[in-house]
C-alpha cells in the first residue's frame, strides 16, 4: 500500500515539475530581479553556515586530533522544486512567499564519522549567538518509517549586506557516513523512473537502515575505546 502510494506521489511529483518546466521562463522573468536577489541572500546564508562548520572542523581537528567532519555539501533549491512546493501548498510565486514558508531554499548536509559528531557539531553550533533555532526533526532518536536518520535543523543566520543585516533561513542535514551512504541508495533506487518500488523492497532497504546504524553503534563502540588507550 505504502509503495503504491510512493509511486503515484512520484508520478504526481514529476507531472507538477514538468508543468513547472513550461512556466518557470515566463515567471522567473516577470520577478527575475527580486528572485535573483533573493536566491543569491540565501548563497550567502550558505556561505556563513559552512565557514561555521569548517571553523568547528579546524577547532576539534586541533583539540582531538580528528574531524567531525567527512564532508559538506550544499545546495539552492532549484526553481521548478521551489515552484511545485509553493504550488502543494496554494501559495503564488512570489518572494515573499519563499521566503516566509519554505525553509529549505537554502540547504546544508555535513557528513560526519560518528554519531557523536553529529551532536557535536549541532550542539556546538546552536550555541553560537548569532544562529537562531526554529526547528529541529530529530530522524536519529525517531528514525522515519522508512528507516530514513538525520538530524534535520532549520536555523536563521544574519547576512551583512552593504546597508543592511537580513537574517535568512538555512536547512542543516547532519548525519553520519553510514546514514548519508543509505540516504542516498535509498534516494536513487526510490525515485527511479518507470520503476514500482514494492512492498518487499521497502522492507528490505528498512532492514539496510537497521544494520547501518547498528554497524554506527559498533564503530561509536570502538571509538570510545580507542579514545580511551
Ligand atoms: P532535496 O532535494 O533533498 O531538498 P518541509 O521541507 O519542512 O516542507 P518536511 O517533509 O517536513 O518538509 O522536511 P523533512 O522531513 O525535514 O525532510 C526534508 C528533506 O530531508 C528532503 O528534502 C530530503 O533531503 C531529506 N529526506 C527526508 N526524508 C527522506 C527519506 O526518506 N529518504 C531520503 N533519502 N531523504 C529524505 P527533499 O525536499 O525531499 O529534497
Amino acid at each position: 500500500m505504502r509503495s503504491e502510494r510512493a509511486n503515484e506521489e512520484r508520478l504526481f511529483k514529476e507531472k507538477l515539475i514538468d508543468s513547472a518546466n513550461e512556466i518557470t521562463l515566463e515567471i522567473v522573468q516577470e520577478k527575475a530581479v527580486e528572485f535573483r536577489r533573493l536566491l543569491s541572500y540565501y548563497r550567502c546564508a550558505l556561505m556563513e553556515v559552512e565557514t561555521k562548520f569548517r571553523v568547528l572542523n579546524e577547532e576539534f581537528s586541533l583539540k582531538y586530533d580528528r574531524n567531525p567532519i567527512s564532508s559538506i555539501k550544499t545546495r539552492i533549491k532549484s526553481v521548478p522544486s521551489i515552484i511545485e512546493k509553493l504550488e502543494r501548498r496554494d501559495l503564488a510565486f512570489d518572494v515573499d512567499n519563499i521566503e516566509n514558508y519554505i525553509n529549505d531554499i537554502a540547504g546544508i548536509r555535513v557528513t560526519c564519522p560518528f554519531p557523536e559528531d553529529v551532536y557535536l557539531l549541532a550542539e556546538s553550533l546552536l550555541k553560537q549567538d548569532d544562529v537562531m533555532l526554529i526547528r529541529k526533526k530529530d530522524y536519529i532518536e525517531n528514525p522515519k518509517e522508512n528507516g530514513y536518520r538525520s538530524l534535520h535543523l532549520i536555523v536563521a543566520v544574519p547576512i551583512y549586506l552593504a546597508h543592511e543585516k537580513r537574517l535568512m533561513k538555512v536547512e542543516i542535514q547532519l548525519r553520519t557516513l553510514a546514514m548519508d551512504f543509505w540516504a542516498s541508495l535509498e534516494h536513487q533506487l526510490r525515485y527511479k523512473k518507470d520503476f514500482d518500488f514494492t512492498e518487499e523492497m521497502a522492507k528490505e532497504l528498512f532492514e539496510c537502515a537497521e544494520q547501518s546504524a547498528a554497524l554506527d553503534k559498533r564503530m561509536g563502540e570502538l571509538r570510545k575505546k580507542v579514545m580511551s588507550e
